[in-house]
Protein backbone atom coordinates (compact mmCIF):
# COMPACT_ATOMS: atom_id res chain seq x y z
CA UNK A 1 0.00 0.00 0.00
CA UNK A 2 1.57 3.37 -1.50
CA UNK A 3 -0.26 6.16 -0.30
CA UNK A 4 -1.66 5.83 3.02
CA UNK A 5 -3.29 9.42 2.83
CA UNK A 6 -4.87 8.40 -0.23
CA UNK A 7 -6.09 5.04 1.25
CA UNK A 8 -7.84 7.02 4.07
CA UNK A 9 -9.73 9.59 2.10
CA UNK A 10 -10.57 6.96 -0.01
CA UNK A 11 -12.41 4.99 2.51
CA UNK A 12 -14.13 8.28 4.03
CA UNK A 13 -15.80 8.47 1.39
CA UNK A 14 -18.07 5.91 3.05
CA UNK A 15 -18.47 5.82 6.46
CA UNK A 16 -20.09 3.32 8.44
CA UNK A 17 -23.47 4.59 9.84
CA UNK A 18 -23.47 1.67 12.14
CA UNK A 19 -26.88 0.55 11.64
CA UNK A 20 -26.38 -3.01 11.62
CA UNK A 21 -23.80 -6.05 12.48
CA UNK A 22 -23.20 -7.74 9.19
CA UNK A 23 -21.85 -11.56 8.39
CA UNK A 24 -20.51 -12.73 5.01
CA UNK A 25 -21.93 -16.33 5.45
CA UNK A 26 -23.45 -18.83 2.84
CA UNK A 27 -24.68 -16.01 0.49
CA UNK A 28 -22.42 -13.35 1.50
CA UNK A 29 -23.55 -10.65 2.70
CA UNK A 30 -27.27 -9.34 2.18
CA UNK A 31 -29.39 -6.59 3.44
CA UNK A 32 -31.88 -3.96 2.48
CA UNK A 33 -30.06 -2.04 0.49
CA UNK A 34 -30.30 1.59 1.35
CA UNK A 35 -27.45 0.47 4.28
CA UNK A 36 -25.28 -1.31 2.24
CA UNK A 37 -23.21 1.36 0.78
CA UNK A 38 -20.37 1.38 3.04
CA UNK A 39 -20.56 -2.69 2.80
CA UNK A 40 -20.11 -2.76 -1.08
CA UNK A 41 -17.34 -0.07 -0.93
CA UNK A 42 -15.30 -1.80 1.99
CA UNK A 43 -15.72 -5.75 -0.37
CA UNK A 44 -14.46 -3.51 -3.30
CA UNK A 45 -11.55 -2.59 -1.29
CA UNK A 46 -11.47 -6.45 -0.20
CA UNK A 47 -11.46 -7.78 -3.71
CA UNK A 48 -9.08 -5.83 -4.91
CA UNK A 49 -6.96 -7.01 -2.09
CA UNK A 50 -7.62 -10.33 -2.94
CA UNK A 51 -6.46 -10.21 -6.59
CA UNK A 52 -2.94 -8.99 -5.58
CA UNK A 53 -2.63 -11.31 -2.80
CA UNK A 54 -3.28 -14.03 -6.32
CA UNK A 55 -0.95 -12.59 -8.25
CA UNK A 56 -3.59 -10.86 -10.55
CA UNK A 57 -5.94 -13.35 -11.01
CA UNK A 58 -9.06 -12.16 -11.87
CA UNK A 59 -11.43 -11.97 -8.83
CA UNK A 60 -14.85 -11.67 -9.33
CA UNK A 61 -17.66 -9.43 -7.02
CA UNK A 62 -21.36 -10.13 -7.60
CA UNK A 63 -24.04 -7.37 -6.56
CA UNK A 64 -27.29 -9.15 -6.18
CA UNK A 65 -29.89 -10.73 -3.44
CA UNK A 66 -30.94 -13.58 -5.23
CA UNK A 67 -34.48 -14.74 -4.75
CA UNK A 68 -34.74 -11.71 -1.78
CA UNK A 69 -37.27 -9.15 -2.09
CA UNK A 70 -36.40 -6.13 -4.29
CA UNK A 71 -35.37 -3.86 -1.79
CA UNK A 72 -32.76 -5.51 -0.49
CA UNK A 73 -29.18 -6.35 -2.09
CA UNK A 74 -25.90 -7.90 -1.85
CA UNK A 75 -22.80 -8.98 -2.70
CA UNK A 76 -21.18 -12.49 -2.87
CA UNK A 77 -17.05 -12.40 -3.48
CA UNK A 78 -15.50 -15.09 -6.30
CA UNK A 79 -12.62 -17.00 -6.21
CA UNK A 80 -10.56 -17.55 -9.50
CA UNK A 81 -11.55 -20.90 -10.51
CA UNK A 82 -15.28 -19.44 -10.22
CA UNK A 83 -15.69 -21.23 -6.69
CA UNK A 84 -17.00 -19.25 -3.61
CA UNK A 85 -15.10 -17.21 -1.84
CA UNK A 86 -12.31 -18.93 0.69
CA UNK A 87 -13.50 -19.37 4.01
CA UNK A 88 -10.59 -17.43 5.66
CA UNK A 89 -11.12 -14.27 3.55
CA UNK A 90 -15.19 -14.73 4.69
CA UNK A 91 -13.85 -13.77 7.78
CA UNK A 92 -11.83 -10.77 7.13
CA UNK A 93 -14.95 -9.89 4.64
CA UNK A 94 -17.50 -9.97 8.12
CA UNK A 95 -14.81 -7.85 9.98
CA UNK A 96 -14.09 -4.95 7.60
CA UNK A 97 -18.06 -4.54 6.51
CA UNK A 98 -18.45 -3.97 10.58
CA UNK A 99 -15.21 -1.84 11.23
CA UNK A 100 -16.65 1.13 13.11
CA UNK A 101 -14.14 3.80 11.74
CA UNK A 102 -11.87 4.74 8.84
CA UNK A 103 -8.98 4.24 10.94
CA UNK A 104 -10.26 0.41 11.53
CA UNK A 105 -10.41 -0.36 8.07
CA UNK A 106 -7.83 1.18 6.92
CA UNK A 107 -5.48 -1.04 9.41
CA UNK A 108 -7.46 -4.25 9.12
CA UNK A 109 -6.68 -3.97 5.37
CA UNK A 110 -2.88 -3.55 5.98
CA UNK A 111 -2.96 -6.05 8.34
CA UNK A 112 -4.68 -7.83 6.01
CA UNK A 113 -1.54 -7.50 3.50
CA UNK A 114 0.60 -8.58 6.13
CA UNK A 115 -0.80 -11.52 7.12
CA UNK A 116 -0.66 -12.79 3.39
CA UNK A 117 2.72 -11.31 2.56
CA UNK A 118 1.21 -9.67 -0.20
CA UNK A 119 3.11 -8.63 -3.01
CA UNK A 120 2.53 -5.03 -4.13
CA UNK A 121 3.72 -5.67 -7.49
CA UNK A 122 1.15 -7.48 -8.69
CA UNK A 123 -1.95 -5.08 -10.15
CA UNK A 124 -5.53 -6.10 -9.21
CA UNK A 125 -8.04 -7.78 -11.49
CA UNK A 126 -11.83 -7.51 -10.52
CA UNK A 127 -14.43 -8.90 -12.38
CA UNK A 128 -18.19 -6.99 -11.61
CA UNK A 129 -21.46 -8.42 -12.86
CA UNK A 130 -24.93 -7.25 -11.07
CA UNK A 131 -28.55 -8.33 -11.12
CA UNK A 132 -31.56 -6.08 -12.28
CA UNK A 133 -32.01 -4.22 -9.10
CA UNK A 134 -32.44 -0.72 -8.93
CA UNK A 135 -29.72 0.05 -6.14
CA UNK A 136 -27.33 -2.24 -7.84
CA UNK A 137 -26.27 1.21 -9.72
CA UNK A 138 -25.41 3.13 -6.82
CA UNK A 139 -24.06 0.16 -5.13
CA UNK A 140 -21.76 -0.51 -8.31
CA UNK A 141 -20.20 2.91 -7.54
CA UNK A 142 -19.46 2.16 -3.79
CA UNK A 143 -17.26 -0.88 -5.23
CA UNK A 144 -15.70 0.63 -8.26
CA UNK A 145 -14.46 3.89 -5.47
CA UNK A 146 -13.18 0.99 -3.49
CA UNK A 147 -11.79 -1.00 -6.50
CA UNK A 148 -10.27 1.97 -7.60
CA UNK A 149 -7.85 2.93 -4.87
CA UNK A 150 -5.64 -0.25 -5.30
CA UNK A 151 -5.67 1.17 -9.13
CA UNK A 152 -7.42 -2.43 -10.13
CA UNK A 153 -7.77 -3.48 -13.53
CA UNK A 154 -11.53 -3.83 -13.95
CA UNK A 155 -13.98 -5.00 -16.34
CA UNK A 156 -17.72 -4.09 -15.34
CA UNK A 157 -19.94 -6.90 -17.13
CA UNK A 158 -23.19 -4.66 -15.86
CA UNK A 159 -26.40 -6.74 -15.80
CA UNK A 160 -26.03 -10.51 -15.82
CA UNK A 161 -26.72 -13.65 -14.02
CA UNK A 162 -24.77 -14.75 -11.16
CA UNK A 163 -23.37 -18.17 -13.06
CA UNK A 164 -22.29 -16.12 -15.67
CA UNK A 165 -19.84 -14.29 -13.15
CA UNK A 166 -18.22 -17.12 -12.03
CA UNK A 167 -18.20 -18.61 -15.64
CA UNK A 168 -16.23 -15.17 -16.62
CA UNK A 169 -13.50 -15.40 -14.10
CA UNK A 170 -12.98 -19.28 -14.54
CA UNK A 171 -12.49 -18.40 -18.23
CA UNK A 172 -9.83 -15.79 -17.72
CA UNK A 173 -7.81 -17.20 -15.11
CA UNK A 174 -7.60 -20.94 -17.16
CA UNK A 175 -6.40 -19.00 -20.13
CA UNK A 176 -9.40 -19.58 -22.33
CA UNK A 177 -9.09 -23.12 -21.88
CA UNK A 178 -13.43 -23.30 -20.24
CA UNK A 179 -14.31 -20.31 -22.79
CA UNK A 180 -13.63 -17.04 -23.09
CA UNK A 181 -15.07 -14.32 -20.47
CA UNK A 182 -18.10 -13.16 -22.52
CA UNK A 183 -21.56 -13.05 -22.82
CA UNK A 184 -21.12 -14.59 -26.73
CA UNK A 185 -19.15 -17.45 -25.30
CA UNK A 186 -20.77 -18.51 -22.41
CA UNK A 187 -24.12 -19.18 -25.05
CA UNK A 188 -22.11 -20.44 -27.74
CA UNK A 189 -20.30 -23.46 -25.34
CA UNK A 190 -23.24 -23.92 -23.61
CA UNK A 191 -26.21 -23.87 -26.34
CA UNK A 192 -23.45 -25.88 -28.95
CA UNK A 193 -23.03 -28.50 -27.31
CA UNK A 194 -26.76 -29.19 -26.54
CA UNK A 195 -27.32 -28.67 -29.92
CA UNK A 196 -24.96 -31.35 -31.39
CA UNK A 197 -26.40 -33.63 -28.07
CA UNK A 198 -29.86 -33.23 -29.43
CA UNK A 199 -28.99 -33.90 -33.08
CA UNK A 200 -27.29 -37.32 -31.56
CA UNK A 201 -30.15 -38.23 -28.99
CA UNK A 202 -32.59 -37.86 -32.15
CA UNK A 203 -31.88 -40.09 -34.89
CA UNK A 204 -34.57 -38.26 -36.82
CA UNK A 205 -33.81 -34.66 -37.58
CA UNK A 206 -35.73 -32.42 -35.58
CA UNK A 207 -37.40 -29.54 -37.53
CA UNK A 208 -39.66 -27.35 -37.09
CA UNK A 209 -43.48 -27.34 -38.54
CA UNK A 210 -44.33 -23.49 -37.30
CA UNK A 211 -43.59 -21.51 -34.43
CA UNK A 212 -44.56 -24.34 -32.02
CA UNK A 213 -44.93 -27.32 -33.77
CA UNK A 214 -41.59 -30.08 -33.70
CA UNK A 215 -41.83 -33.19 -35.80
CA UNK A 216 -39.70 -35.50 -34.48
CA UNK A 217 -40.76 -38.99 -34.92
CA UNK A 218 -38.90 -40.51 -31.87
CA UNK A 219 -39.26 -37.77 -29.46
CA UNK A 220 -42.14 -39.99 -27.80
CA UNK A 221 -44.02 -38.26 -25.68
CA UNK A 222 -41.03 -34.93 -25.18
CA UNK A 223 -42.25 -32.08 -25.41
CA UNK A 224 -39.74 -28.93 -26.74
CA UNK A 225 -42.16 -26.39 -25.19
CA UNK A 226 -41.63 -24.89 -22.10
CA UNK A 227 -43.08 -21.94 -20.25
CA UNK A 228 -40.23 -19.44 -18.54
CA UNK A 229 -40.75 -17.72 -15.32
CA UNK A 230 -37.81 -15.28 -15.50
CA UNK A 231 -38.95 -14.04 -11.89
CA UNK A 232 -39.13 -10.92 -13.76
CA UNK A 233 -35.01 -10.74 -12.85
CA UNK A 234 -32.00 -11.24 -14.99
CA UNK A 235 -32.95 -14.80 -15.96
CA UNK A 236 -35.62 -13.40 -18.25
CA UNK A 237 -33.01 -10.95 -19.74
CA UNK A 238 -30.78 -12.76 -20.46
CA UNK A 239 -33.56 -15.88 -21.88
CA UNK A 240 -34.50 -13.72 -24.47
CA UNK A 241 -30.59 -13.58 -25.96
CA UNK A 242 -30.37 -17.17 -25.42
CA UNK A 243 -33.16 -17.83 -27.58
CA UNK A 244 -31.33 -16.62 -30.45
CA UNK A 245 -29.64 -19.63 -30.08
CA UNK A 246 -31.53 -22.11 -29.15
CA UNK A 247 -33.80 -21.80 -32.51
CA UNK A 248 -34.68 -25.25 -33.71
CA UNK A 249 -34.34 -26.93 -30.37
CA UNK A 250 -36.57 -25.69 -27.70
CA UNK A 251 -39.61 -23.18 -27.85
CA UNK A 252 -39.46 -21.02 -25.21
CA UNK A 253 -42.63 -18.62 -24.19
CA UNK A 254 -41.44 -16.07 -22.23
CA UNK A 255 -43.37 -15.22 -18.93
CA UNK A 256 -42.89 -13.20 -15.77
CA UNK A 257 -40.10 -10.81 -17.95
CA UNK A 258 -40.75 -7.43 -16.77
CA UNK A 259 -37.67 -6.02 -15.68
CA UNK A 260 -38.32 -2.84 -16.18
CA UNK A 261 -40.42 -2.71 -13.36
CA UNK A 262 -38.19 -3.75 -10.44
CA UNK A 263 -41.28 -3.65 -8.31
CA UNK A 264 -42.31 -7.18 -9.55
CA UNK A 265 -38.84 -8.93 -8.97
CA UNK A 266 -39.65 -12.07 -7.27
CA UNK A 267 -43.11 -11.17 -6.50
CA UNK A 268 -44.95 -14.50 -6.46
CA UNK A 269 -43.15 -15.64 -9.09
CA UNK A 270 -40.00 -17.49 -9.61
CA UNK A 271 -38.01 -20.35 -8.27
CA UNK A 272 -37.86 -19.44 -4.36
CA UNK A 273 -41.78 -18.57 -4.47
CA UNK A 274 -42.91 -21.79 -6.56
CA UNK A 275 -40.61 -24.20 -3.76
CA UNK A 276 -41.52 -22.34 -0.78
CA UNK A 277 -45.41 -22.11 -1.60
CA UNK A 278 -45.75 -25.38 -3.60
CA UNK A 279 -47.66 -23.54 -6.04
CA UNK A 280 -47.29 -22.29 -9.57
CA UNK A 281 -46.22 -18.96 -10.50
CA UNK A 282 -48.37 -16.00 -10.94
CA UNK A 283 -48.38 -13.87 -14.28
CA UNK A 284 -49.04 -16.29 -16.32
CA UNK A 285 -52.10 -18.30 -17.37
CA UNK A 286 -51.32 -22.20 -16.09
CA UNK A 287 -52.69 -25.10 -18.35
CA UNK A 288 -52.47 -28.63 -17.47
CA UNK A 289 -49.69 -30.80 -18.68
CA UNK A 290 -47.72 -27.63 -19.80
CA UNK A 291 -44.18 -27.53 -18.56
CA UNK A 292 -43.09 -24.31 -16.64
CA UNK A 293 -39.55 -23.59 -15.78
CA UNK A 294 -39.30 -21.04 -12.59
CA UNK A 295 -35.43 -19.28 -11.88
CA UNK A 296 -34.77 -17.11 -9.25
CA UNK A 297 -33.37 -13.22 -9.43
CA UNK A 298 -30.14 -14.04 -10.08
CA UNK A 299 -30.77 -17.36 -12.11
CA UNK A 300 -28.92 -20.05 -10.47
CA UNK A 301 -31.82 -21.70 -9.01
CA UNK A 302 -34.17 -23.62 -11.50
CA UNK A 303 -37.19 -25.36 -10.67
CA UNK A 304 -39.69 -27.11 -13.47
CA UNK A 305 -44.00 -27.84 -12.11
CA UNK A 306 -46.96 -28.68 -13.71
CA UNK A 307 -50.77 -28.57 -13.19
CA UNK A 308 -53.07 -31.57 -13.91
CA UNK A 309 -56.42 -32.11 -15.40
CA UNK A 310 -57.60 -31.40 -11.92
CA UNK A 311 -55.36 -28.33 -11.41
CA UNK A 312 -53.59 -30.16 -8.96
CA UNK A 313 -49.94 -28.90 -8.68
CA UNK A 314 -46.61 -30.84 -9.08
CA UNK A 315 -43.12 -29.57 -8.28
CA UNK A 316 -39.93 -31.07 -9.60
CA UNK A 317 -37.45 -29.22 -7.97
CA UNK A 318 -33.72 -29.52 -7.14
CA UNK A 319 -33.84 -33.35 -5.89
CA UNK A 320 -35.97 -34.29 -9.09
CA UNK A 321 -33.14 -32.79 -11.24
CA UNK A 322 -30.53 -34.60 -9.28
CA UNK A 323 -31.67 -38.17 -9.82
CA UNK A 324 -32.82 -37.70 -13.52
CA UNK A 325 -29.18 -36.37 -14.21
CA UNK A 326 -27.58 -38.93 -12.10
CA UNK A 327 -29.43 -41.45 -13.53
CA UNK A 328 -28.99 -40.47 -16.90
CA UNK A 329 -24.55 -40.09 -16.26
CA UNK A 330 -25.11 -43.42 -15.00
CA UNK A 331 -26.25 -44.89 -17.84
CA UNK A 332 -23.55 -42.94 -20.54
CA UNK A 333 -20.79 -44.07 -18.01
CA UNK A 334 -22.40 -48.13 -18.29
CA UNK A 335 -22.89 -47.82 -22.08
CA UNK A 336 -19.16 -46.11 -22.45
CA UNK A 337 -17.29 -49.15 -20.94
CA UNK A 338 -15.85 -46.64 -18.10
CA UNK A 339 -16.24 -47.22 -14.78
CA UNK A 340 -15.80 -44.25 -12.99
CA UNK A 341 -17.52 -43.63 -9.36
CA UNK A 342 -20.46 -41.02 -9.82
CA UNK A 343 -21.74 -39.94 -6.32
CA UNK A 344 -24.64 -37.90 -5.30
CA UNK A 345 -24.66 -35.18 -2.76
CA UNK A 346 -27.70 -33.79 -0.85
CA UNK A 347 -28.95 -32.00 2.02
CA UNK A 348 -31.21 -33.04 4.92
CA UNK A 349 -33.75 -31.44 3.10
CA UNK A 350 -33.78 -33.64 0.26
CA UNK A 351 -37.02 -35.62 0.39
CA UNK A 352 -36.32 -39.39 1.76
CA UNK A 353 -37.71 -40.80 -1.63
CA UNK A 354 -35.31 -39.09 -3.49
CA UNK A 355 -32.68 -40.48 -1.81
CA UNK A 356 -34.07 -44.22 -1.70
CA UNK A 357 -34.45 -43.70 -5.57
CA UNK A 358 -30.56 -43.43 -5.92
CA UNK A 359 -29.49 -45.84 -3.61
CA UNK A 360 -32.64 -48.57 -4.26
CA UNK A 361 -33.84 -47.98 -8.03
CA UNK A 362 -31.16 -47.02 -10.10
CA UNK A 363 -29.37 -49.96 -8.98
CA UNK A 364 -32.02 -52.39 -10.30
CA UNK A 365 -32.60 -49.88 -13.63
CA UNK A 366 -29.10 -51.27 -14.03
CA UNK A 367 -29.52 -54.57 -12.99
CA UNK A 368 -32.55 -55.04 -15.57
CA UNK A 369 -30.19 -53.32 -18.25
CA UNK A 370 -27.22 -55.13 -17.98
CA UNK A 371 -27.06 -58.42 -16.40
CA UNK A 372 -25.52 -59.10 -12.56
CA UNK A 373 -22.09 -58.74 -13.54
CA UNK A 374 -21.79 -55.53 -13.49
CA UNK A 375 -24.30 -54.14 -11.05
CA UNK A 376 -22.56 -54.58 -7.99
CA UNK A 377 -20.33 -51.91 -9.55
CA UNK A 378 -23.31 -49.25 -10.14
CA UNK A 379 -24.26 -47.98 -7.16
CA UNK A 380 -24.84 -44.60 -6.77
CA UNK A 381 -23.82 -43.46 -3.60
CA UNK A 382 -25.34 -40.57 -2.02
CA UNK A 383 -23.82 -38.29 0.80
CA UNK A 384 -25.58 -35.88 3.39
CA UNK A 385 -23.79 -32.78 4.21
CA UNK A 386 -24.98 -29.15 5.71
CA UNK A 387 -26.83 -27.01 3.86
CA UNK A 388 -24.86 -23.90 1.95
CA UNK A 389 -23.63 -24.13 -1.27
CA UNK A 390 -19.89 -24.31 -0.73
CA UNK A 391 -20.63 -27.86 1.62
CA UNK A 392 -22.17 -29.52 -1.22
CA UNK A 393 -19.52 -28.27 -3.69
CA UNK A 394 -16.84 -29.42 -1.51
CA UNK A 395 -18.56 -32.85 -1.27
CA UNK A 396 -19.42 -33.44 -4.65
CA UNK A 397 -15.16 -33.07 -5.63
CA UNK A 398 -14.75 -36.54 -3.97
CA UNK A 399 -16.41 -38.48 -6.55
CA UNK A 400 -15.11 -38.49 -10.14
CA UNK A 401 -18.22 -37.36 -11.40
CA UNK A 402 -19.99 -35.18 -8.20
CA UNK A 403 -23.36 -34.33 -9.00
CA UNK A 404 -24.81 -31.80 -6.20
CA UNK A 405 -28.23 -30.30 -5.94
CA UNK A 406 -30.21 -28.70 -3.03
CA UNK A 407 -33.81 -29.02 -3.16
CA UNK A 408 -34.83 -25.36 -3.72
CA UNK A 409 -33.21 -25.85 -6.97
CA UNK A 410 -29.30 -24.70 -6.99
CA UNK A 411 -27.09 -27.64 -8.18
CA UNK A 412 -24.46 -28.65 -11.09
CA UNK A 413 -21.99 -31.79 -11.77
CA UNK A 414 -18.35 -31.40 -11.13
CA UNK A 415 -16.35 -33.53 -13.11
CA UNK A 416 -13.01 -34.23 -12.03
CA UNK A 417 -9.96 -33.28 -14.60
CA UNK A 418 -8.61 -36.68 -15.03
CA UNK A 419 -11.98 -38.20 -15.89
CA UNK A 420 -12.60 -35.36 -18.14
CA UNK A 421 -9.28 -36.08 -20.17
CA UNK A 422 -9.95 -39.76 -19.70
CA UNK A 423 -13.43 -39.67 -21.69
CA UNK A 424 -11.76 -36.95 -24.35
CA UNK A 425 -8.85 -39.29 -25.15
CA UNK A 426 -11.46 -42.54 -25.31
CA UNK A 427 -13.73 -40.97 -27.45
CA UNK A 428 -10.59 -40.10 -29.84
CA UNK A 429 -9.63 -43.82 -29.69
CA UNK A 430 -13.20 -45.81 -29.51
CA UNK A 431 -13.87 -48.07 -32.46
CA UNK A 432 -17.51 -49.51 -30.94
CA UNK A 433 -20.26 -47.55 -32.46
CA UNK A 434 -22.48 -47.62 -29.38
CA UNK A 435 -19.44 -46.56 -26.78
CA UNK A 436 -18.24 -43.86 -28.77
CA UNK A 437 -21.80 -41.96 -29.46
CA UNK A 438 -22.30 -42.59 -25.32
CA UNK A 439 -18.56 -40.97 -25.23
CA UNK A 440 -19.57 -38.01 -27.41
CA UNK A 441 -22.71 -37.50 -25.63
CA UNK A 442 -20.84 -37.27 -22.29
CA UNK A 443 -18.53 -34.92 -23.56
CA UNK A 444 -21.82 -32.86 -24.91
CA UNK A 445 -23.05 -32.66 -21.13
CA UNK A 446 -19.35 -31.69 -19.73
CA UNK A 447 -19.44 -28.71 -21.99
CA UNK A 448 -22.82 -27.56 -21.26
CA UNK A 449 -22.59 -27.64 -17.47
CA UNK A 450 -21.52 -24.79 -15.93
CA UNK A 451 -19.54 -26.19 -13.23
CA UNK A 452 -18.34 -23.27 -11.00
CA UNK A 453 -22.07 -23.19 -9.45
CA UNK A 454 -25.31 -23.90 -9.58
CA UNK A 455 -26.53 -22.18 -13.27
CA UNK A 456 -30.60 -21.89 -13.92
CA UNK A 457 -29.53 -22.11 -17.89
CA UNK A 458 -27.22 -24.85 -17.84
CA UNK A 459 -29.44 -27.00 -16.07
CA UNK A 460 -32.35 -26.26 -18.18
CA UNK A 461 -30.57 -27.42 -20.92
CA UNK A 462 -29.40 -30.53 -19.36
CA UNK A 463 -32.81 -31.17 -18.53
CA UNK A 464 -34.32 -31.08 -21.50
CA UNK A 465 -31.26 -33.29 -23.15
CA UNK A 466 -31.88 -36.04 -20.57
CA UNK A 467 -35.87 -35.72 -20.89
CA UNK A 468 -35.90 -35.69 -24.88
CA UNK A 469 -33.37 -38.41 -25.17
CA UNK A 470 -35.66 -40.46 -22.99
CA UNK A 471 -38.73 -39.22 -24.23
CA UNK A 472 -40.54 -38.06 -21.71
CA UNK A 473 -43.09 -35.85 -20.54
CA UNK A 474 -42.98 -33.47 -17.67
CA UNK A 475 -45.31 -36.19 -16.20
CA UNK A 476 -43.07 -38.96 -17.11
CA UNK A 477 -40.70 -37.73 -15.40
CA UNK A 478 -42.34 -36.82 -12.05
CA UNK A 479 -43.72 -40.81 -12.21
CA UNK A 480 -40.14 -41.92 -11.60
CA UNK A 481 -41.05 -42.08 -7.74
CA UNK A 482 -43.26 -40.29 -5.73
CA UNK A 483 -42.10 -37.72 -2.82
CA UNK A 484 -43.22 -38.23 0.57
CA UNK A 485 -45.24 -35.72 2.12
CA UNK A 486 -43.56 -32.91 3.77
CA UNK A 487 -43.74 -29.80 5.70
CA UNK A 488 -41.46 -26.33 6.33
CA UNK A 489 -42.00 -24.40 9.29
CA UNK A 490 -40.15 -21.45 10.77
CA UNK A 491 -40.23 -20.41 14.45
CA UNK A 492 -38.55 -17.29 15.74
CA UNK A 493 -36.83 -17.86 18.71
CA UNK A 494 -34.68 -15.43 20.98
CA UNK A 495 -31.44 -16.51 20.05
CA UNK A 496 -31.06 -18.53 17.23
CA UNK A 497 -27.49 -19.47 17.84
CA UNK A 498 -28.27 -21.49 20.87
CA UNK A 499 -29.12 -23.75 18.24
CA UNK A 500 -26.30 -25.95 17.39
CA UNK A 501 -26.88 -28.96 14.90
CA UNK A 502 -24.55 -32.11 14.28
CA UNK A 503 -24.58 -35.11 11.54
CA UNK A 504 -25.01 -32.72 8.26
CA UNK A 505 -27.76 -30.92 10.40
CA UNK A 506 -29.93 -34.16 10.92
CA UNK A 507 -29.33 -34.53 14.62
CA UNK A 508 -29.67 -31.05 16.96
CA UNK A 509 -27.23 -31.12 19.78
CA UNK A 510 -28.45 -27.81 21.06
CA UNK A 511 -30.16 -26.95 22.95
CA UNK A 512 -29.71 -29.94 25.39
CA UNK A 513 -32.71 -32.82 25.26
CA UNK A 514 -34.48 -31.44 22.28
CA UNK A 515 -33.21 -34.23 19.99
CA UNK A 516 -34.60 -36.49 22.64
CA UNK A 517 -38.00 -34.52 22.53
CA UNK A 518 -37.56 -35.02 18.35
CA UNK A 519 -37.26 -38.40 18.06
CA UNK A 520 -39.85 -39.50 20.94
CA UNK A 521 -41.94 -37.40 18.49
CA UNK A 522 -41.12 -38.49 15.24
CA UNK A 523 -41.26 -42.35 16.71
CA UNK A 524 -44.97 -41.88 16.63
CA UNK A 525 -45.75 -41.29 12.66
CA UNK A 526 -45.21 -43.42 10.16
CA UNK A 527 -42.26 -43.30 7.84
CA UNK A 528 -41.63 -39.85 10.03
CA UNK A 529 -38.35 -37.69 9.47
CA UNK A 530 -38.03 -34.05 11.12
CA UNK A 531 -35.00 -31.74 12.21
CA UNK A 532 -34.57 -28.34 13.37
CA UNK A 533 -32.03 -25.95 12.27
CA UNK A 534 -30.92 -22.75 12.69
CA UNK A 535 -31.36 -20.59 9.39
CA UNK A 536 -28.04 -19.00 8.43
CA UNK A 537 -29.96 -15.95 6.30
CA UNK A 538 -32.47 -15.46 9.13
CA UNK A 539 -33.01 -15.28 12.54
CA UNK A 540 -35.39 -18.10 12.70
CA UNK A 541 -35.18 -22.06 13.31
CA UNK A 542 -36.21 -24.13 10.36
CA UNK A 543 -38.54 -27.28 10.81
CA UNK A 544 -38.52 -29.95 8.03
CA UNK A 545 -41.05 -32.96 8.69
CA UNK A 546 -41.92 -35.65 6.40
CA UNK A 547 -44.02 -38.68 6.98
CA UNK A 548 -46.36 -40.80 5.37
CA UNK A 549 -49.75 -38.56 4.32
CA UNK A 550 -49.73 -34.93 3.94
CA UNK A 551 -51.95 -34.54 7.31
CA UNK A 552 -49.18 -36.51 9.30
CA UNK A 553 -46.44 -34.46 7.86
CA UNK A 554 -47.89 -31.16 8.62
CA UNK A 555 -49.06 -32.24 12.41
CA UNK A 556 -45.41 -34.16 13.08
CA UNK A 557 -43.94 -30.14 12.15
CA UNK A 558 -46.27 -28.67 14.28
CA UNK A 559 -45.41 -30.98 17.32
CA UNK A 560 -41.59 -30.33 16.66
CA UNK A 561 -42.42 -26.76 16.36
CA UNK A 562 -44.17 -26.57 19.81
CA UNK A 563 -40.91 -28.23 21.41
CA UNK A 564 -38.61 -25.94 19.96
CA UNK A 565 -40.88 -23.07 20.99
C1 LIG B 1 -28.24 -19.49 1.07
C2 LIG B 1 -27.47 -20.55 0.34
C3 LIG B 1 -28.39 -21.64 -0.09
C4 LIG B 1 -29.16 -22.18 1.09
C5 LIG B 1 -29.87 -21.07 1.82
C6 LIG B 1 -30.44 -21.57 3.11
C7 LIG B 1 -25.56 -20.28 -1.10
C8 LIG B 1 -25.02 -19.63 -2.32
N1 LIG B 1 -26.82 -20.00 -0.81
O1 LIG B 1 -29.13 -18.84 0.21
O2 LIG B 1 -27.59 -22.64 -0.64
O3 LIG B 1 -30.11 -23.12 0.68
O4 LIG B 1 -28.92 -20.07 2.14
O5 LIG B 1 -30.97 -20.51 3.83
O6 LIG B 1 -24.87 -21.01 -0.41
P1 LIG B 1 -31.29 -20.67 5.37
O7 LIG B 1 -30.01 -20.96 6.09
O8 LIG B 1 -31.91 -19.37 5.75
O9 LIG B 1 -32.27 -21.80 5.50
ZN1 LIG C 1 -30.01 -17.16 -6.53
Amino acid sequence: IENIVELESNIESYPNPGIKVFQYGTSGIRYNSEHLDHVLHRMGLLVALRSIHLKSAAVGLMITASHNPRDDNGIKLIDPLGEMLDSSWEVYATKLANAHNNQDVCAMLINIAYENNIDKKYIPRVYIGRDTRNSGKRLLDAVLCGVKAFNSNVEDFGIITTPMLHFFVRCYNTNGLYGQPSEHSYYTKLTNSFKTLRKMASKLHTYLIDKNIFACLDLKNYSPVIEFDGANGVGALKMKDAIIHLEETLVINMHNDDIMNTEKLNYKCGADFVKSNQCPPTGMTIKPYSKYVSVDGDADRIVYSFVDENNKFYLLDGDRIATLVAGYIKDLFIASGLDVNVGLVQTAYSNGNSTKYVTDKLITYYKILLLAIVYVLQKVPVACVPTGVKYLHHKANDYDVGIYFEANGHGTILFKDAIRELIRYQCSIEVEEAKSLALKKLICIMDMTNETVGDAYSDMLIVESVLCERGWSISDWYKTYSDLPNRLKQVTVKDRNTFETGDAERICLKPLGLQEKINSIVLKYSMGRSFVRPSGTEDVVRIYAEADTQTNADKLAVEVATAVY
